[in-house]
C-alpha cells in the first residue's frame, strides 16, 4: 500500500515481481521486487506500509540476508536434538523448515532432521534440530533461498533469484555419544611419591579430586595425599609421602563425575601395573636375615636369593 504525504492511498496491491504499477498522482513502482522507481522516496514503516514523500528515488532498503547461525548450547553434546539461533538483517517472514537443509560435515550421524522453527517474526528464530542416530558427527544448519523468506517490503532473502541468500558458515554442533575410557595408566616411585600418568581416549573433564582415583596398596603401603594435575587427554597423579613396603596401583574411577565434553561419563579404566614401594620381601623374616630400610625396589625372590648367597 502506498499513500501519498497527505496520507492518500495511491497503490494498495503488493509489488510483483518485475512489476511495473502506476499509482495515482504520476508514482511508479518499478523493477524487481521491492524495488521502486519515481519522484518519491518510498520509507517502509513498521505496519509495512509504504508512505510516499516527495524527493530522491530511494529503494525500499537492502534486501535481508542471514546475518548469522550460532549455537544455542554447548558445541559438544550428546543431546537427542539441539537449537541455533537464526539471525537475519532485517525483520522477515515466510521462515518455514523448508528453508533449511541439516549439513552433516563429518562422522556417522544419519537421520538428522529439522523438527521446528520458533514463531515467524522478526529477524530471530530458534530452529530445532535432531540429531539422529550415529555415534559422533558435525552438524550445521544452512539456510537454502527459494524466496519465499521476505522482509515487510516483499523483497525476498538475498533479492529475487533463488540460491542469492543462501547461508552455510554457521556454527557446528560435535554430536559424541561415545564414553571416553582411561587407556593408559603408568607409574614410577619418585622419591616418596609415586608419579602416575593417566592416559584417555580423548578430551575429559572431572578429573579433579581423590574421589576419581581408585588407589590400591598392598602390604604395609600408605600415603598422605593425591593430586592431580593437565589434561584434558593426560593427566598427572601424584600420590605423595608414600610410606612402607608392597605395592601401589592406581585405576580412574567410573563411580566419579569425570566425563567427556559430551557429558559422556566414563565407561572404563585399566588399572596400572603394581609399583613397588619399598623392598617387598616375601617372607623376609626369616632367622638370620636383617631387613633392609625398605627403600630399593627389588623382587622377593631376587633378594632372597640374594641375600643367602652372602649369609
Ligand atoms: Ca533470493
Ligand atoms: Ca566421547
Ligand atoms: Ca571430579
Amino acid at each position: 500500500m502506498l499513500h501519498d504525504s497527505s496520507g492518500n492511498t495511491l497503490w494498495q496491491d503488493a509489488v510483483t515481481s518485475g512489476g511495473h504499477v502506476a499509482a495515482s498522482g504520476g508514482y511508479t513502482l518499478t523493477g524487481a521486487v521491492g524495488e521502486v522507481s519515481g519522484p518519491l522516496s518510498l520509507m517502509p514503516t513498521t505496519d509495512a506500509l509504504f508512505h510516499g514523500i516527495p524527493g530522491p528515488i530511494w529503494r525500499s532498503g537492502p534486501a535481508p540476508l542471514v546475518y548469522a547461525i550460532t549455537r544455542v548450547g554447548a558445541e559438544r553434546t550428546n543431546a537427542s536434538s539441539v537449537q541455533f539461533t537464526v539471525t537475519f538483517t532485517k525483520a522477515v517472514t515466510g521462515v518455514d523448515t523448508t528453508d533449511f537443509i541439516v549439513t552433516v560435515s563429518s562422522g556417522t550421524l544419519s537421520g538428522c532432521e529439522i523438527t521446528e522453527v520458533s514463531s515467524d517474526s522478526g529477524m530471530i528464530r530458534t530452529v530445532t534440530v535432531s540429531t539422529g542416530t550415529g555415534d559422533y558427527g558435525t552438524i550445521r544448519l544452512d539456510v537454502v533461498d527459494d524466496d519465499t523468506i521476505q522482509d515487510a517490503s516483499f523483497v525476498p532473502l538475498g533479492d529475487a533469484g533463488a540460491g542469492n541468500g543462501n547461508f552455510a558458515t554457521g556454527e557446528s554442533y560435535e554430536v559424541d555419544r561415545t564414553a571416553p575410557h582411561a587407556v593408559a595408566i603408568t607409574g614410577a616411585l619418585v622419591g616418596s611419591t609415586v608419579a602416575f600418568s593417566v592416559t584417555f581416549d580423548e578430551e575429559v573433564e572431572g578429573f579433579d579430586a581423590s574421589s576419581d582415583l581408585v588407589i590400591t596398596p598392598s602390604g604395609s603401603v600408605t600415603w598422605s595425599t593425591a593430586s592431580i594435575s593437565g589434561g584434558p587427554v593426560v593427566y598427572d597423579v601424584n600420590v605423595s609421602d608414600v610410606a612402607g613396603a608392597g605395592t601401589m596401583t592406581l585405576a580412574a574411577s567410573t563411580a566419579s563425575d569425570v566425563m567427556d565434553l559430551a557429558d559422556n561419563p566414563l565407561a572404563s579404566s585399566v588399572t596400572s601395573a603394581p609399583v613397588t614401594i619399598g623392598a617387598s620381601l616375601p617372607v623376609a623374616t626369616s632367622p638370620g636375615l636383617i631387613l633392609m630400610a625398605a627403600t630399593v625396589a627389588l623382587t622377593g625372590a631376587w633378594a632372597t636369593r640374594k641375600r643367602k648367597s652372602h649369609s
